[in-house]
């Protein structure tokens, strides 16, 4: 990571249905907007084969007005840098309607603006950091080997991870191929570098890399708007169509 801003594209999903739990607390304090889980990613070609998305159980959101229309749900920290991007009403002010547990947004279904799954479920992350992009992360298994190995680990132990299994049953969508990992590349990559759970954060590190510089670098695209371009140039096209659609905006930190 450079020393830089990093320029996020961060992904509007609008929620569906609230956990009961979630429901409960969030539901008659909106005052009728829309609400939305927004993810910080990097890769946004990525939006066709989303399957999920994840939070942190032991970080708190926020439910903070956009608008009259619309509210996301954020880490406190994110709202902070939005509001002071421009992207709520008034600049510098970040309207929070109600604090929510992450634990209580699990099992939440949202829309997943482009994927071949259009509605998709919340679920639980050991290591997303409430320091990061919103602490909202999309899940895009195919391409990302923390978020194939979450769903493995989750898959394996839904009553200790207090989701139910068809919560996580969406298998990885092939989307980008690699001459060197064909097109499930977090799959391939969580084989060979022998990653048993979300605690082995050093392979996937190393993976992680692995799979980003191979995926823009040598990847093309096979799924989506872009099909048969290289991953690099496909890449600012999605993020371009997305933010047209009202889907995303720009997230900078
Ligand atoms: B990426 P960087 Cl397919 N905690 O999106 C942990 N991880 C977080 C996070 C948080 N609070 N906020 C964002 N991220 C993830 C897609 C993706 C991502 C793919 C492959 C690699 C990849 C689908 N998940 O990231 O430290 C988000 O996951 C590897 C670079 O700012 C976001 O992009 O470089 C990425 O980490 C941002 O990480």
């Amino acid at each position: 990571e450079g020393v830089g801003p990093q320029e996020y594209t961060a992904l509007k999903m609008e929620v569906v249905q609230f956990s009961p739990e979630a429901q409960a607390e969030i539901a008659d304090k909106v005052g009728g907007r829309k609400v939305f889980m927004v993810a910080a990613t990097l890769r946004s070609e990525t939006v066709y084969g989303q399957t999920n998305c994840f939070v942190g159980t032991a970080i708190n959101y926020g439910v903070f007005a956009v608008n009259d229309q619309e509210a996301y749900i954020t880490t406190h920290r994110a709202a902070r840098n939005m509001a002071f991007q421009g992207i709520f009403a008034t600049r510098g002010e970040t309207n929070e309607l109600i604090t929510i547990a992450g634990a209580k947004l699990v099992g939440t279904k949202i829309k997943a603006p482009f994927s071949i799954h259009p509605e998709v479920y919340v679920l639980p992350m050991d290591n997303v950091l409430a320091t990061k992009g919103t602490g909202v992360v999309t899940c895009a298994p195919s391409d990302s080997p923390d978020d194939w190995q979450t769903i493995v680990d989750l898959r394996k132990k839904p009553e200790y991870y207090k989701v139910q299994p068809e919560w996580c049953a969406t298998d990885p969508v092939p989307m980008i191929s690699t001459p060197a990992y064909g097109d499930l590349i977090a799959v391939a990559l969580v084989k060979e570098l022998k990653i048993q759970s979300q605690k082995d954060t050093k392979q996937l590190a190393e993976a992680k890399e692995i799979a980003y510089k191979e995926g823009f670098y040598s990847g093309t695209m096979i799924v989506g708007d872009f099909v048969g371009e290289r991953v690099q140039d496909a890449k600012p096209k999605v993020r371009e169509k997305l933010i047209k659609a009202g889907l995303a905006f720009a997230y900078a930190e």
